[in-house]
């Protein structure tokens, strides 16, 4: 089988999960580079179903489907973008806020860190701004990273924020955001220390706070 970044990227936006993973072995086999292919054609697949979703030519089952392509396809790259750290380094609690399921995106943010040496805590998805401050008062954490899908959700950041302001935390923490509606100038606003556009930029930002 013949398989480009392009055909990668056809399969996960058609929600077809055996011929995504296929074409993405077939792909690393040819020689495709892992990093594009995940930027290119697994991330850029799931821009072209949101604008399908929003356009009304895709429902929510097509995106479902899509995004259990996208997990699948992401798994059998994992070996080929993670490194072995050589080292450890700090304790990151990463989570999907409050009112929000989106998790693929934090995955992506979890594998990568981990490949990095970092120890990391997922609280999951929904996570309530007292479970953020819980897990940073049982784990002390270096860092606390928040993901949002949905602009409604972003203000669940705001409030996690403010309850690890309010529980005498936030100087003890390094809080980074990220999530495809989230911007730099939000981050600002709502008192994050850095925003990340994604989960490279995540762990080379982590690992410069490190430094
Ligand atoms: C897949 C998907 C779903 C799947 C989620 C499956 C899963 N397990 O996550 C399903 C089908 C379940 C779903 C459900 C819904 N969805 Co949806 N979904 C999407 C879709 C198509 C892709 C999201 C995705 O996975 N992207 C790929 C990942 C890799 O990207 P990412 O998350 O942005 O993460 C990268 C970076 O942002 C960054 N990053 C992420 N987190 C963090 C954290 C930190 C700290 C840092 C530094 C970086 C970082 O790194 C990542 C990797 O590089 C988007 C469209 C879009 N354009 O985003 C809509 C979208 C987010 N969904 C949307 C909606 C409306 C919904 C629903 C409300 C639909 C409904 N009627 O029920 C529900 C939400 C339920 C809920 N309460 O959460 C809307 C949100 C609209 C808005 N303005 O807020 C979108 C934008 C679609 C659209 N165009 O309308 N969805």
């Amino acid at each position: 089988m013949t398989a480009t970044i392009e055909t990668v990227k056809d399969w996960v936006i058609r929600g077809k999960k055996n011929e995504a993973v296929a074409a993405v072995r077939a792909a690393l086999a040819a020689g495709v580079d892992p990093a594009a292919l995940m930027k290119d054609g697994l991330i850029a697949a799931m821009s072209v179903v949101g604008q399908k979703y929003s356009s009304g030519e895709f429902f929510l089952p097509q995106m479902m489907i899509a995004a259990r392509a996208m997990t699948e396809a992401v798994g059998v790259l994992k070996p080929h973008l993670v490194g072995v750290a050589a080292e450890k380094k700090g304790k990151a609690v990463v989570g999907t806020v409050a009112g929000d399921f989106h998790d693929i995106g934090k995955n992506i943010v979890k594998m990568m860190l981990e490949g990095a040496g970092y120890e990391v805590v997922d609280l999951g998805v929904d996570v309530a701004p007292e479970k953020f401050v819980a897990a940073v008062q049982g784990e002390a954490p270096r860092f606390v990273l928040m993901s949002a899908l949905i602009t409604l959700t972003m203000e669940s950041m705001r409030r996690t924020i403010a309850a690890l302001h309010d529980a005498g935390m936030r100087g003890k923490v390094v809080v980074g955001v990220g999530g495809a509606p989230l911007t730099q100038k939000f981050a600002d606003e709502i008192g994050a220390d850095f925003y990340g556009e994604d989960a490279y930029a995540c762990v080379e930002t982590c690992n410069r706070m490190l430094q």
